[in-house]
Formats: structure tokens, C-alpha cells, sequence
């Protein structure tokens, strides 16, 4: 599958004055990196640098060293790691821990190295307890048991966060975390297995208006989950980046949440036609309910634009007419 929107791999931005501050986002060519970079190039103002993972790989400790010392950014956004809907994080409990805590790790003490000004480390709502009080303010990290589909992943992500803190303290540095909500938009992963779930149902609710096959999805429908769109994490970003300086990780999400069923009511109006949808529920629920606390963000001034069903329907445009230019 193509991917149009997304930077080249050996990328920096064009048109840049000797006076502009160097920002590395690491993962530019994923979903999250990649609305970043496009926030920043519509901002203005700034040299954007990165690497594809085939030209820095990021568990590789001295290239990563190497590459931060060279380039010497202002600003590093860390949001370059393994990600992967409920399956693929129980299935591959290694891949994610390990991957997830090298990159972090690695890009952390690099920026250290090389004297970084602002990181921004990029986190996951997944972090909070399976039974956190809703909704999940940032002080739930760490009061509970995480829910075990993820935990793996968590866990790196929880590492990622306390060394990050650790930098402020020790260090004195003012670099700071961000949990974002689940995800969605164009440039997605919209692997049916692998894939988290708005991408995952909209890849199957389309297979099935072609096939007239009955669309499976996973689980009762009954958790209910909150989802962002990628550009306004991308705008909630830089007014984290630009307001925000404490210990504690912010959360990044729009305060309102639909039940799986009620979202897949919503990709299939936006697929449309008359669809028959079976529940394969020998998958994992996961958490019943996931919606993060936005009090903090709020007050930094931040409110979403993107509301789901627009969301959905502008993503699902973007996926057929990228699904009919790469078959
Ligand atoms: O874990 P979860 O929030 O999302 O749960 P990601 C997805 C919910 O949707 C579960 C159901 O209740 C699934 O059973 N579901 C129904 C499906 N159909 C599908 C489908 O076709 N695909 C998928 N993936 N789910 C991640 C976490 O997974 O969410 C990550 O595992 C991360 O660690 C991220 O925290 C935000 O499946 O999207």
C-alpha cells in the first residue's frame, strides 16, 4: 500500500534559514510522526529533521548517539516505536517491550548527550489500569493492574515516562510526556489482524461491501474506547510543546467516548450499504472503558476540531482511494 502523505526517508524540510531551530521527530513515517511533521511544516519556522528506521535504526544505541550528535536538535519528539492493535500486543509480548524500551532508552540518554533542550516523549493511554476510575486522570499511572493484553507495551511506555521524569529531576531538564488517546487517520496501519481497531474494522467493513461477505469483528462491542484523530493530536502537540512544563505525562484525547458497537455502526455508514456484522468473541475485549481525563489540556487553552463521524468518513476516503491506487 502507498503512502502519499508521508515524508521521504531521508527527510528534512525545505526553505529553512540558518536561524531556525533544528526538531527531530523520530517515527516521521508513521501515523503520529508523520501528522507532526505536517503540523510543524504548516507552522513554519522550524528545520525539520529524521531518519527512515532503515537509515537509523533506534535499538542501535551508538547510531543513535551518533545521529543526535551530529544533528544537534532543539527539540526531539519521541514518537517512534512499535505499535499494534490487541492482538498484535499479546501476541508479540517481546517485540513490544523489547523495541519500545531500547528506542526510548537510546533516544533519551542520546539527548542527554548532546544537551537537547525540549523533548516531547510520546506515550500511550494503555498505561493507566485496566480498572482506573473514569475518567483516567494522570495521576492513575501506577495505582492498579494494567490490563494484560497490553502490558507488555505498557510497560515500556510506563519506563519511557519515569526517565523522562528522572531527566527533570536529576538533570534538571525541562522535558515532558504525553499520553494520546487511541489514534486514527490516514497513513494508518489498516492490517485487519494487525492493526488497532478503527483501521482494522474500516479495512474489513470495505473488503465486505466488495465481497458481500459478512463483516467479523472482535469481542462483545460493548468496551467503549475515545479516539483522536491525528491532526489534532499534531496541533495538541505543539501547544504541549510550547505551554506545558511538569513531571506528571499530559493527556491528549477529546473527552468523549463511543462503545466498539457504536463506532462500528459509524464505519459502516461510511462505507455504507447494508452490511451483515458477526462478533467473533473468542477475542479480547480488553478494557471495558478508556476514556482519559482532558482537564489539564484544556486548560493549556486546547479543545479538538475533528469530530469522529467527519473523522471517520475523511479517513475512510483517504483509505479507498489509496486501497484503488496500490491494487
Ligand atoms: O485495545 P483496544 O483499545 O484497541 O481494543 P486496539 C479494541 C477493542 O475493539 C477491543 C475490539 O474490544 C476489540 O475486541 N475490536 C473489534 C477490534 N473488532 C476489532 C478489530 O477488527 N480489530 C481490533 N484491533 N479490535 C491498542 C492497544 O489496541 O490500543 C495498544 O492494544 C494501544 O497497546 C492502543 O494502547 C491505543 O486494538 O486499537
Amino acid at each position: 500500500m502507498t503512502n502519499s502523505n508521508k515524508p521521504s526517508t531521508n527527510a528534512s524540510s525545505g526553505g529553512i534559514t540558518a536561524d531556525d531551530p533544528t526538531v527531530y521527530v523520530a517515527g516521521h513515517r508513521g501515523l503520529v510522526g508523520g501528522a507532526i511533521w505536517r503540523a510543524f511544516e504548516d507552522k513554519g519556522g522550524v528545520d525539520l529533521v529524521s531518519r527512515a528506521s532503515s537509515q537509523l535504526d533506534l535499538r542501535d544505541r551508538n547510531a543513535t548517539f551518533e545521529f543526535v550528535a551530529d544533528t544537534r536538535p532543539e527539540t526531539v519528539i519521541i514518537s517512534a516505536g512499535k505499535v499494534g492493535g490487541i492482538l498484535a500486543n499479546s501476541t508479540y509480548p517481546v517485540d513490544f517491550l523489547s523495541d519500545n524500551v531500547l528506542i526510548a532508552v537510546n533516544l533519551l540518554d542520546a539527548c542527554h548527550a548532546a544537551d537537547v533542550e525540549r523533548v516531547l516523549y510520546l506515550g500511550s493511554s494503555c498505561i493507566y489500569p485496566k480498572m482506573a476510575p473514569q475518567p483516567i486522570s494522570e495521576d492513575s499511572m501506577l495505582t492498579g493492574a494494567l490490563e494484560p493484553t497490553n502490558e507488555a507495551y505498557a510497560i515500556a511506555k510506563i519506563a519511557g515516562i519515569l526517565h523522562v521524569q528522572g531527566y527533570r529531576r536529576q538533570y534538571g531538564r525541562n522535558w515532558v510526556s504525553a499520553m494520546p488517546t487511541n489514534l486514527y487517520g490516514p497513513g494508518d496501519n489498516f492490517d485487519t489482524t494487525a492493526g488497532h481497531v478503527l483501521p482494522s474494522m474500516m479495512a474489513k467493513f470495505h473488503a465486505a461491501s466488495r465481497s458481500g461477505e459478512p463483516v467479523v469483528l472482535w469481542g462483545s462491542g460493548s468496551p467503549r474506547r475515545e479516539f483522536l484523530h491525528v491532526d489534532d493530536l499534531a496541533s495538541a502537540l505543539l501547544t504541549v510543546l510550547e505551554k506545558y512544563d511538569a513531571p506528571e505525562p499530559i493527556n491528549v484525547g477529546t473527552g468523549s467516548d463511543v462503545s466498539i458497537l457504536e463506532l462500528a455502526g459509524m464505519i459502516s455508514d461510511a462505507v455504507g450499504g447494508d452490511l451483515q456484522v458477526e462478533w467473533d468473541r473468542s477475542k479480547p475485549d480488553g478494557t471495558p472503558r478508556k476514556l482519559l481525563d482532558v482537564g489539564r489540556l484544556n486548560e493549556l487553552g486546547w479543545t479538538p476540531s475533528i469530530q469522529l463521524r467527519e473523522g471517520i468518513q475523511q479517513t475512510y476516503d483517504w483509505y479507498k482511494n489509496d486501497v484503488t491506487v496500490s491494487s
